[in-house]
């Protein structure tokens, strides 16, 4: 007999300014009961899931934004009716949310996801590693994409957990652009990989139509589960939030690389697969047998270099 999870992606439409903790929280909770009710047993939802995606606003006092947007301690009073929930209910899950946190004697704030287990045992901690946007105010921007100033990169590096009898790794929106994040969990065999994401719909960089956006979130979404054959659960907050719009296409891709399940809609809605786990274990013991047919021997210049620079071959 395969292994088999239903696992259910529980995208979240636009959560404003003026949104509270406690209606962002009500909300979740009828996305965790709503995937119970199709049978979800692991329910992945977005990364900054408890306020609105605050990167996109500069503030000159970060104890104005700290006290905005970030927790202090997960669950609090307020957050804490989806962790009762889930544990009444039986289901693991994946969130994301802006942590400050005193270690070592000084304030840290990251951009972090966590693996709650369907005991309500904490299982796991990523804090996000790539970071993209800018640290500086651009006044004339339509909007700013500020996680380098909000959030410092992340310090637990990417691991695995064993879960509700499977191996699980978490990233965090970004990440997905990136095939090193992906292999680093694959190479600890990964078996599903949980992805929150917030994507803005236009590209504060260069202009680029937004079908072609949800274009590059698919094929990487596609590409990155099938490459290192996992299953892989990206969900989005996505809608108009305050103005300012981000795409949904939630997806939950199999190693395969086909998309098993996406979502329809900019709002609250939750799609779900019975994943058949061992599919990952198959392919990784054929077509990606790594032991097999891997050569990190040449492969050096992925950890030595950053950026690319033209260094040609001296000869044929
Ligand atoms: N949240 C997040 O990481 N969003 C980025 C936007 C990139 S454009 C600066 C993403 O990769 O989707």
């Amino acid at each position: 007999m395969s292994r088999h999870l239903k696992i259910a992606s529980a995208q979240l439409g636009p959560l404003h300014l003026s949104d509270t903790r406690s209606s962002a929280t009500k909300r979740l909770v009828n996305l965790l009961r709503e995937a119970h009710g199709m049978g979800a047993k692991f329910v992945v939802f977005p990364e900054l899931a408890f306020t609105t995606f605050f990167p996109r606003y500069w503030y000159d006092s970060q104890t104005e934004a700290d006290s905005k947007f970030y927790e202090a301690s997960i669950p609090s009073a307020e957050t804490q009716p989806l962790f009762d929930e889930a544990k009444k209910l039986g289901i693991g899950f994946y969130i994301g949310y802006a942590e400050l946190t005193q270690e070592e004697g000084r304030t840290h704030r990251f951009n972090t996801a966590i693996l709650v287990g369907p005991d309500g045992t904490l299982v796991g901690k990523y804090r996000k590693i790539h970071l993209p946007g800018h640290a500086e105010h651009k006044p004339q921007a339509a909007f700013q994409h500020l996680e380098k100033k909000y959030f410092e990169v992340g310090n637990l590096g990417f691991r695995v957990w064993r879960f509700m009898d499977t191996i699980t790794g978490m990233l965090i929106c970004n990440d997905r652009r990136w095939p090193e994040a992906f292999r680093v969990l694959a190479l600890q065999g990964a078996e599903i990989v949980a992805l929150g994401f917030n994507t803005p719909s236009e590209n504060l960089h260069y202009p680029e139509p937004p079908a072609l956006r949800v274009h590059h979130h698919l094929i990487m979404a596609q590409s990155m589960a099938f490459q290192n054959a996992t299953w892989l659960v990206e969900t989005a907050k996505c809608g108009f939030e305050d103005g300012n719009r981000m795409f949904g296409h939630s997806v939950i891709v199999a190693p395969t690389g086909e998309i098993a399940a996406q979502s329809l809609t900019e709002e609250d809605e939750v799609i779900c697969v019975n994943a058949d786990i061992d599919l990952a274990a198959n392919l990784k013991r054929t077509m990606f047998d790594f032991a097999a047919h891997r050569r990190p021997e040449h492969y050096q210049l992925i950890v030595e270099r950053v950026g690319a620079e033209v260094t040609p071959a001296k000869g044929p």
